[in-house]
């Protein structure tokens, strides 16, 4: 009896939906570490002791505080597999009125939520995920009255009906985006601030155990593991954040720099996107510092944007294109995705270094992954399905709904541009401008032709050459074949011939 409240992975909140009216005296709360979730795709392994470690220190504290906790281990091998079975179990043992859950962040859990109401005789209530700001019937008003999906445009809705940095109607300090100010290189001179660091208690140092053990063929490393795992540390993160790094956000967001991963980026995404972090609490903590003058308009702007403007955004777009839009494949992209992207080894020093420090961290920064790594699987026609499914694997803050638009419409531009005004295809210069990477590359950044030559140079251009029929009328993009076209015959052909040598060779 009582009600069989299920918390996933992701919702580790005491203030998630599906616990709100939550009764100590009767209900029961089941959280599961299953083996299907965690090798649905084979996650890095920081990623899953992460999760594993939040998880566990969740369900303690719901414990403490006298709620009784069905907790599955996976080191129980008789434990189950996966959510249905999961729910099976602990139905056919408790017995429940009712079946409490949140909606998830995945239309694979979706479509398992739904089938929960036809397999068992008690009422299966589906809540409302309101950690998001924007509901999915605010996002598709939103979407059907627009010409175009421009984030831009989504953005300003959402300052208005959130009433963050407004000045009554008008945005504060007189302009919606403050970007004009940021997208500095970082030169030498620039001191990056040291982030928290933690000692790694008991359950986390089980969870690693675990981890080592039973997913030690899966992608990463597990040294230095050092993710804040609970509710308190998740806050001091986010308060050390607001205070060392956010001022410098807007300025150098765009920057990278070799053996620095973090900058001044607020690591937050894995804290948000599994419960240990509000978003509304984040951006709050923003404009507080901004109001307070700690923190100067573009860089709280530019952060506040990234959470209720692009986060938001990106989730709309995925509900609303599911469940088509992971095979989207307008390019017709179709190479397989080279070796080195799991065993790090090569030439290109960007790739080498955004790579292997995605291998240590589970973690790159936004650039790396869209400038460096996603405009490399962009210019080599890497297959859109292989694509996703690496992005899933890698990142610590990976899930479907926020995983697959980044990769299908930010960096491929595999769905034609449905939100995206042109593809995010760059040289080797920006790179160059961007970072420090250059300097220490067996490439030649300067060169166009060659073997000694920056792959991206002639794969940039013979991108555009490959997709001209798909392009050419792309206002933003058009303007290159203009240029192209002025190219000598013999400079065309050195490019071609330079492109499918790189292309055989990977
Ligand atoms: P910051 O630079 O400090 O940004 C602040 C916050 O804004 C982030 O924590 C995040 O919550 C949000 N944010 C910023 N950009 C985006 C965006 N494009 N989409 C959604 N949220 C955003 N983010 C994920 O959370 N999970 C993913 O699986 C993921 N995959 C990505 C794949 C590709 C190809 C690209 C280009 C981006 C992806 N991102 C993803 C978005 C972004 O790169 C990460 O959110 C960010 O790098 C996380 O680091 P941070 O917390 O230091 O971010
Ligand atoms: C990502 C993940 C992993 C690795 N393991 C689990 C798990 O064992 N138990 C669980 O409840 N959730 C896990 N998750 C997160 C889920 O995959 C996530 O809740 C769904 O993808 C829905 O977004
Ligand atoms: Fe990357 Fe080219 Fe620079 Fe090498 S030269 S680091 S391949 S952009």
């Amino acid at each position: 009896a009582g009600t069989l409240r299920f918390v996933l992975g992701d919702q580790l909140s005491t203030e998630i939906s599906s616990l709100r009216d939550v009764d100590p005296d009767h209900d029961t709360i089941l959280i599961a570490e299953v083996m299907d979730e965690a090798t649905y795709v084979k996650h890095h392994k920081k990623k899953i002791a992460f999760l594993f470690s939040a998880m566990r220190h969740f369900a303690s504290g719901l414990e403490a505080k006298g709620f009784a906790v069905r907790y599955h281990r996976l080191e129980q091998d008789k434990g189950p597999r996966s959510f249905n079975q999961a729910l099976i179990d602990a139905v056919n043992d408790l017995d429940p009125d009712r079946i409490v859950v949140t909606e998830p962040g995945e239309y694979r859990v979706r479509q398992m939520m739904e089938d929960w109401r036809g397999m068992f005789d008690c009422e299966v209530e589906i809540r409302t995920d309101d950690r998001f700001l924007c509901t999915h019937g605010e996002f598709r008003d939103w979407a059907s009255d627009s010409k175009t999906l421009r984030m831009e445009y989504f953005y300003r809705e959402m300052r208005k009906k959130l009433d963050i940095l407004m000045d009554g109607d008008e945005p504060a300090g007189g302009q919606w985006n403050y970007d004009h100010d940021n997208r500095e290189a970082l030169d030498g001179a620039v001191d990056i601030p040291e982030r928290p660091q933690w000692s790694i208690d008991e359950t986390t140092t089980e969870v690693l155990d675990l981890v080592g053990q039973r997913f030690d063929d899966h992608f990463g490393s597990l040294e230095g593991f050092d993710y804040p795992v609970t509710r308190r540390q998740a806050t001091h993160y986010l308060n050390w954040f607001v205070d060392e790094a956010l001022p410098c956000f807007g300025r150098y967001q765009d920057a990278m720099k070799q053996g620095r991963p973090l900058i001044f980026h607020s690591h937050l995404s894995a804290l948000i996107n599994c419960g240990l972090l509000a978003p509304r609490e984040v951006v709050e903590k923003a404009e507080e510092a901004w109001k307070a003058g700690d923190v100067p308009i573009n860089a709280a702007e530019g952060f506040i944007r990234q959470i209720i403007g692009w986060r938001e955004f990106i989730r709309g777009i995925y509900w609303s294109q599911m469940p088509d839009y992971g095979r989207s494949n307008k390019l017709l992209a179709q190479r397989a995705l080279p070796d080195f992207f799991w065993t790090k080894e090569t030439s290109m020093n960007c790739m080498r270094q955004s790579i292997t420090e995605t291998w240590d961290n589970a973690y790159a920064h936004h650039i790396q992954r869209l400038m460096v790594i996603g405009n490399f699987c962009l210019l080599a026609g890497l297959d859109p399905k292989e694509v996703q499914e690496w992005y899933l694997i890698v990142y610590h803050d990976a899930y479907e709904w926020v995983e697959m638009p980044n990769v299908v419409g930010m960096i491929l531009f595999a769905d034609g541009g449905l939100f995206a005004s042109k593809p995010y295809a760059a040289s080797g210069s920006y790179i160059n401008k961007m970072s420090d990477y250059c300097v220490h590359c067996d490439y030649a950044v300067k060169r166009k032709h060659g073997p000694d030559a920056c792959p991206f140079n002639y794969l940039y251009w013979d991108f555009l050459d490959r997709n001209r029929e798909r392009l050419e009328n792309n206002a933003r993009v058009g303007m290159m074949y203009r240029t192209w076209d002025r190219f000598s015959d013999k400079k065309k052909q050195t490019i071609r011939d330079d492109s499918s040598r790189f292309l055989q060779n990977l």
